[in-house]
């Protein structure tokens, strides 16, 4: 099982996105393990970004995703790292293939819906700077069996 961050920027929120593309991943078999709405702090989202620092896009992402509310997320599951990435598509929405939540909902490079960590240490980085440990839960779905029989 892994685990992954998922934000939902302030277009998917403007835009009235959030439960069809959260459908999308509940319809994939992931499981939630924690959910919250947030205005980010600044200093939150220049540390989630920090790897950018230096790229002329910088200070626009920053403002981008501080100019709004967001959906911050856990989802879990088995690969759910690459499971989830696959879903969105590529970064730009352009590019994105058709099919992908990118592909179907946007247009845009910046404005591209939803960030998903991109490996297993920045899920667990990601994960830690927006949840406290309390925030996330451990439970069991009925469904489980018929969701992962471990293949
Ligand atoms: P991703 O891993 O798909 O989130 O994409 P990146 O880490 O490469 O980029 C982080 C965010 O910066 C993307 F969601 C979109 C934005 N971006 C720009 O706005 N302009 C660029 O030239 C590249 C990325």
């Amino acid at each position: 099982m892994e685990r992954t961050l998922i934000i939902f920027k302030p277009d998917a929120v403007q835009r009235h996105l959030v439960g069809r593309i959260l459908a999308r991943f509940e319809d994939k078999g992931l499981r939630i393990a924690a959910l919250k709405l947030q205005q980010s702090p600044r200093a939150q989202v220049e540390q989630h970004y920090a790897v950018h620092r230096e790229r002329p896009f910088y200070r626009d992402l920053v403002e981008f995703m501080t100019s709004g509310p967001v959906i911050v997320a856990v989802l879990e599951g088995p690969e759910a790292i690459t499971v989830v990435r696959n879903l969105l598509g590529a970064t730009h929405g352009r590019k994105a293939a058709p099919g992908t939540i990118r592909g179907d909902f946007g247009l845009d490079q910046q404005y591209n819906l939803v960030h998903a960590s991109d490996g297993p240490e920045t899920a667990a980085k990601e994960i830690e700077l927006f949840f406290q440990p309390h925030e996330i839960v451990s439970y069991q779905r009925v469904t489980e069996r018929w969701i992962n029989s471990g293949g």
